[in-house]
């Protein structure tokens, strides 16, 4: 798929601000600073679609870009930012499950891990919580570039176990190396109509 027009539509920090754009929608989620903004930039070939940062807990509003005007990509806030607040955590799940439950044109959601990490408790529920609510999603692996390639199989099958998913339903990616970026794209284009 070709990105020929990536823009900014609208950040919603309350969930009653949550609107239907009529079109088809892609969420990123996953704990704070595993690159959701980043891989959003990568996708659409546009450095600073998106805010990515060093600082974990950066987004902290559910950002929306209109894509080719036929579609929507939603880059979610990050969860288990230890450095906020109960008050602000709580804040954000409820921004995050609302979002989920209710939205009627979302097609799939990525569900970001970190390629040298076991995935934590968090994201073990955020799973849980897709298949309770009959949300279709796919894992992604990010920043596979800060392994060596002969140990990425190796962390996938981590990855897999730790989740109960097989180790091909995860794709490994890399905002340096554009890895992973175009098998999304056609996971989106297989999703739309355009
Ligand atoms: N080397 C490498 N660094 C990455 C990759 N993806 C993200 N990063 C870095 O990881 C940090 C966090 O990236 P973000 O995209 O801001 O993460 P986020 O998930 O949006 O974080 P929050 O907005 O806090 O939830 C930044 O310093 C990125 O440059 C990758 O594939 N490779
Ligand atoms: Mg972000």
């Amino acid at each position: 798929m070709i990105i020929k027009s990536a823009e900014f539509v609208t950040s919603v920090a309350n969930e009653n601000k949550l609107q239907d754009f009529g079109l088809p929608e892609f969420a990123f989620v996953g704990r704070s600073n595993v690159g959701k903004s980043s891989l959003i930039n990568a996708l659409t070939n546009r450095k600073k679609l998106a805010k990515a940062s060093s600082t974990p807990g950066r987004t902290r509003l559910i950002n929306f870009f209109k894509i080719n005007n036929a579609f929507m990509l939603v880059d979610l806030p990050g969860y288990g930012y230890a450095l906020a607040s109960k008050a602000e955590q709580s804040k954000w799940q409820a921004l995050i499950g609302t979002y989920l439950e209710h939205s009627t044109r979302l097609q799939r959601v990525f569900v970001l891990v970190d390629i040298r990490h076991e995935p934590s408790e968090k994201d073990k529920q955020m799973l849980e919580y897709l298949y309770y609510y009959n949300k279709p999603f796919n894992v992604i692996a990010t920043k596979a570039d800060k392994i060596p390639r002969g140990q990425v199989d190796k962390q996938l099958t981590i990855i897999a176990n730790a989740l109960s998913i097989g180790k091909d339903n995860i794709i490994p990616t890399s905002t340096e190396s554009k890895q992973g970026t175009d098998k999304i794209l056609q996971i989106m284009e297989s999703l739309i109509q355009i």
